[in-house]
Parts: C-alpha cells; sequence; structure tokens
C-alpha cells in the first residue's frame, strides 16, 4: 500500500496535542505507585475500560485524574520524553505540545517543576532525537479570568520556556471573551496566541477567538463549516485550524470519520493540519490520525502534501527554518 507508507514517512509539524493528554495508562500506574498517589482504577486494563466517552467532558473528568499522579520535575520529564520519542517514530520534525499547569498548581505543584520538567524534555529531543519541540501554555477556560491572570504571572520567570498560550478545557458556557484582557496582556509580552474554538461550541466562538482574542490559530474548528461567512474569513486570512479526527471521533463530535468534514475544509481552501490531540486517551498518536481519516475519508496523495505542507506553515518556527522546510 503506497498512501500508508507516503502518510507515515512524511516529514510533518505536530500543532495541536495536550501533553497530559500523551499519558499511557502504564505510564499513569507506575507514576502512581511511585508517587504514592492513589487512583480510582484497579489495574492498566480497568483504566483504559474508562476510556469510552460521550462527549468533551466526560473525558476532561478522566483526563484531570490521570494527571494528578505528576508530581516530580522528573515525571514531567519523563511524560514529554515518552510523547516526543513516538513524535520521532511517526515523522514528526516540529511539536508544539500544549499544557496545562492550573491541573497541576492547583493540586500543589510548583510552577517551576512544570515548566522545567516538560522544557528539559523539549531540548532533549532537539539534541538527541533531532525533533524541535516547543510548549504553549493553556488557561482552563472552565476557571476565572483572575486565576488565568495568576497563573500567567507565576509562569513569566519561565518566559524563555513557552512560545504562547493557549485556551481549552470545557468549551460550551465558556465562551473566548472572558479572557480578552489575558490575551491581550500576553500579546503585549510576544507571546503566540492560540484558542480551542468551534470543537463542540458554536462558529460564534470561533469568531470571537479571532476577533477579541486576536489568535493566529484556531484549535479544532470543525463547527465553522455551519457558517459560510466565517469559511471565507478562515480562508481569506489563511487562519490555519487544527484538527484532530480520532478526538472528534471518540468525544462524538461526528458519529464517524466517514463523516468528519475534513475535506470540505480542505475543499474550502483552508489552511487544515491533522493532529493527535489526547493520543493515549483517543486512540492513536498522529500517523493513527493520518491512516484512519484516510482511509475513512478517501483522502488523496495531493492531499497529504497539502496538510504536511500546512503544517509548517501553520507552525510557529521562525521564518528561516520555514524556508529550509519549503
Ligand atoms: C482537550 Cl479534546 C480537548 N478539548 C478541550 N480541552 C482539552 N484539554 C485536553 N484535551
Ligand atoms: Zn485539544
Amino acid at each position: 500500500e503506497r498512501l500508508p507508507e507516503l502518510l507515515r514517512a512524511m516529514p510533518k509539524a505536530e500543532l495541536h496535542m495536550h501533553i497530559e493528554g500523551s499519558l499511557e495508562p502504564e505510564l499513569i500506574f507506575a507514576m502512581s505507585q511511585r508517587n504514592g498517589v492513589a487512583i480510582p482504577y484497579a489495574s492498566v486494563e480497568e483504566l483504559r475500560q474508562a476510556y469510552a466517552f460521550t462527549n468533551l467532558q466526560s473525558f476532561l473528568d478522566i483526563y484531570y485524574a490521570g494527571a494528578s499522579v505528576l508530581i516530580t520535575q522528573q515525571d514531567f520529564h519523563d511524560m514529554a520524553w515518552a510523547y516526543l520519542q513516538k513524535a520521532k517514530a511517526d515523522n514528526v520534525v516540529h511539536a508544539e505540545l500544549f499544557f496545562d499547569p492550573q491541573t497541576h498548581t492547583a493540586r500543589g505543584v510548583a510552577m517551576q517543576v512544570v515548566i522545567e520538567g516538560l522544557h528539559s524534555a523539549c531540548v532533549r529531543a532537539g539534541t538527541e532525537l533531532g525533533v524541535d519541540a516547543s510548549l504553549i501554555l493553556c488557561f482552563l477556560r472552565h476557571l476565572s479570568e483572575e486565576d488565568a491572570f495568576a497563573t500567567l504571572e507565576q509562569a513569566l520567570p519561565f518566559r524563555d520556556k513557552f512560545i504562547g498560550v493557549g485556551l481549552d478545557s470545557s468549551e460550551v458556557g465558556h465562551p473566548p471573551e472572558k479572557f480578552a484582557r489575558v490575551f491581550a496582556r500576553c500579546r503585549e509580552l510576544g507571546l503566540h496566541l492560540v484558542a480551542h474554538a468551534g470543537e463542540e461550541g458554536p462558529p460564534e466562538y470561533v469568531w470571537t477567538a479571532l476577533d477579541l482574542l486576536k489568535v493566529e490559530r484556531v484549535d479544532h474548528g470543525v463547527q465553522s463549516s455551519k457558517d459560510p461567512q466565517l469559511m471565507q474569513r478562515l480562508a481569506r486570512d489563511r487562519i490555519p485550524l487544527t484538527v484532530c479526527p480520532l478526538s472528534n471521533l471518540k468525544l462524538c463530535v461526528f458519529p464517524s470519520l466517514d463523516q468528519h468534514n475534513i475535506r470540505a475544509l480542505l475543499d474550502a481552501g483552508l489552511v487544515v493540519t491533522v493532529n493527535s490531540d489526547d493520543p493515549a486517551y483517543f486512540g492513536g498518536y498522529v500517523n493513527d490520525n493520518f491512516l484512519q481519516t484516510f482511509a475513512a475519508t478517501g483522502l488523496t496523495a495531493a492531499q497529504a502534501y497539502t496538510l504536511a505542507a500546512n503544517s509548517f506553515e501553520a507552525s510557529f518556527a521562525d521564518a528561516g527554518q520555514k524556508k529550509r522546510w519549503r
């Protein structure tokens, strides 16, 4: 089979993955034991069986429980290093990793432990794997503006160790405008800006992410196809969408992969990319997303090339690096 081999072999950038969502059940159990943190599952198998989701919130409840075993700087390093080795195996040459500091600082884990543990793995990936990796700090949108500002304050001593900020967690009922002032401050600080919008939420949330938060990319954004004017705006301004097909399938955003709208988004001229979101929870890493999506929807080799080129264009790599990729 030539198309699957092309999908596996082609160099690509991964732009939408939550590092806490790469924690495999085996690693959750190992860390639970070495840190003496109890989790309400008796075995790796029992934990994996809990991975049956009906919507975003049903996933987030288990995702935050899994992240509770992360305590030491070594834990954060080991988690990111495990992901970056998988990324290397999938021919990812550039990765931008989301992390959720509030999930950890709320449990008493210091910001320094989180950021330095993750960052050391990113540096190691550059030297040992030739994978260029950087971090994007995400604010949890179900928490307050005040909490987000406090988190930003705690992270600023480590400003050189992350390249941007994002917005994630429960979308419906938490529209982007709650974070307009935090994002304005981050913009002044020269941070890159992204936000989850239009995953489960309406096209309106994509408009406000663009116009009020001034994001450079939209994470998911698949609900945009319900609004023709929004589609025109995304195409005209070449605003990338970081699409995560297996995530959308597992969280029941689409009833099956063959009904995913990725082809319609591509046909409308949008800068679509393919990503894994939470690979340990959604049944696969980035190449699994490519392979299953292409098998289900009949995308072509030309579209594979477009998706890979889009991933580099949409990345926050510097202009010199982008030139070398073209
Ligand atoms: C997430 Cl799939 C998804 N959506 C929103 N927030 C998230 N955090 C981790 N995965
Ligand atoms: Zn996500």
